[in-house]
């Protein structure tokens, strides 16, 4: 082929499917050829010793978010960059709509926080904080036409979260426009009471924050919502798991031919609630304070199971960045009055692929494919990007993560791209490391440096997810 315009040689090509020894040629952004051996392409890259996989793709991150009581660390631009810097080609964060207002209307203005200011490509997905009669019934529908086929809603939070009814109403109309909901599945009346019987008692530092959200909290809100979509016949997807509990409702309704799925996250294989104690028990834990908060080692060895035994598809950052220090951070001054207060989430894109790759892979966990599935192929079939994202395959995005998978790196605040001031992973060793990135056959990353200029990663319209299609099994007669 002589036309080519690059050609990744020498090294081993992983997909979700296969482990392959054979080079990549790449012409206009898209792969062209995969042979044993590609040599007349005008331009190369030497990937002898690596693995050459699918960029990263992270459906589950938040930037330019007005959420969560304080301003988001990370717009597009850190974001996307920390993104690329840790093999990430792809992210998918939340358009939200604030009460009372159009869903519409809140799209649109978080497409002027995108343009012109990613590294990577994205796209949207739709948080429903107020499910009227015109959102459900021409906002959403026009919405999933126009590219947003999937939706997030919340069982806690108090502006955002959704009663019973109004859960159903989403779960709904998602079934009818075959849009994918994804939920976080933690309850708002347990989390309440439990954290005002502990403000009470004085029991206010960041550590309560995970006495307040109990696992057992999640397993409630996850056993409702599960139930809620067996009587619409609905699939829907479990977000940011974090232990046994929700895991087991998960593979429960797996078991019983139900479409839920499950997504878990790098917090939940690598933090413990101890890490919110801090150093005696000071502010210096509410860096990890995220929800549903890290557990504890049995915790990690429940997650594996669920990874292991295919009970998640997914496993994403849900990157969450706020500051440490500053009046908007999570030690300002009402912060340090109560947990309630601190800003939920840490950031977490550029170390998801590494600590993923270094604790599964390296540890004999899962296998280098699954490694794919999880952090690639997965996303981009769950989320209606297949096969543009997520393969090496002929006809794809040139898309590619090349890694080493014998460094060894220390994660450190000195080395993240992110726009936060620490990273919670201080110090943590791991093997295996993003060399080069790919995005649609440019490097954009390159040991150390981003290469591209914000604004070249693409707004992506996806198609509606094969995985939203009821199961056609009725059992509770109310689905239509
Ligand atoms: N839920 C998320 O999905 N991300 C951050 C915080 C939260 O509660
Ligand atoms: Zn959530
Ligand atoms: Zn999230």
């Amino acid at each position: 082929m002589a036309d080519l315009d690059l050609a990744i040689r020498g090294g081993t090509v992983v997909t979700a499917a296969d482990v392959t020894r054979c080079d990549v040629g790449i012409k206009d952004g898209r792969i062209a050829l995969l042979a044993e051996s590609v040599t007349d392409a005008p331009k190369s890259l030497d990937a002898s010793g690596l693995l050459v996989m699918p960029g990263g793709i992270d459906s589950h991150v938040h930037l330019a978010q007005h959420a969560f009581g304080a301003r988001m660390a990370d717009g597009f631009e850190t974001g996307s960059r920390s993104a690329v810097a840790g093999g990430t080609t792809t992210v998918i964060p939340f358009a939200v709509q604030p009460r009372g207002a159009s869903l519409r209307e809140s799209v649109v203005n978080y497409h002027k926080e995108a343009d012109g200011k990613s590294h990577v490509d994205y796209g949207f997905h739709l948080i429903v904080t107020d499910p009227t009669a015109s959102v459900l019934g021409q906002e959403l529908p026009s919405l999933v036409g126009d590219g947003y086929t999937s939706f997030k809603v919340f069982m806690t939070y108090d502006d955002m979260v959704l009663n019973d009814r109004q859960l159903l109403e989403v779960f709904e109309c998602a079934r009818r426009e075959r849009a994918l909901v994804m939920v976080h599945c933690e309850g708002y009346d347990a989390i309440k009471f439990m954290t005002e019987r502990l403000e009470a008692a004085g029991k206010t530092a960041p550590y309560y924050h995970s006495v307040s959200r109990p696992q057992i909290v999640e397993r409630e809100a996850a056993h409702r919502a599960i139930s809620h979509a067996e009587l619409l016949d609905v699939p829907i997807m479990i977000v940011h798991v974090s232990g046994r509990e929700a895991m087991e409702q998960i593979r429960w309704a797996q078991q019983r031919g139900m479409r839920v799925y499950g997504e878990t996250c790098t917090q939940y294989i690598s933090l413990t609630a101890d890490d919110l104690k801090g150093l005696n028990m000071d502010e210096s834990g509410g860096k990890y304070v995220c929800s549903p908060p890290p557990r504890d080692h049995s915790s990690w060895e429940a997650i594996w199971e669920g990874i292991t035994q295919g009970v998640f598809q997914t496993f994403s950052s849900d990157h969450c960045p706020f500051f440490y220090e500053g009046s908007e951070g999570k030690l300002n001054p009402k912060a340090r009055t109560s947990f309630r207060w601190v800003p939920n989430g840490i950031p977490g894109v550029e170390v998801r692929l590494p600590i993923l790759f270094s604790e599964g892979v390296v540890k004999g966990r899962i296998t280098l494919e699954r490694f794919v599935a999880l952090t690639s192929t997965n996303h981009a079939k769950m989320y209606g990007l297949y096969p543009k994202k997520g393969s090496i395959a002929v006809g794809a995005d040139a898309d590619l993560v090349l890694w080493d998978p014998n460094r060894t790196e220390t994660i450190r605040q000195s080395i993240m791209h992110h726009g936060a001031d620490y990273t919670p992973w201080e110090g943590y060793a791991v093997t295996g490391w993003p060399v080069q990135t790919i995005l649609r056959g440019a490097l954009v990353y390159d040991d150390g440096k981003v290469m591209n200029a914000p604004g070249e990663g693409r707004f992506l319209r996806r198609k509606l997810s094969p995985f939203a299609m009821p199961t056609g099994i009725v059992r509770h007669g109310a689905a239509k």
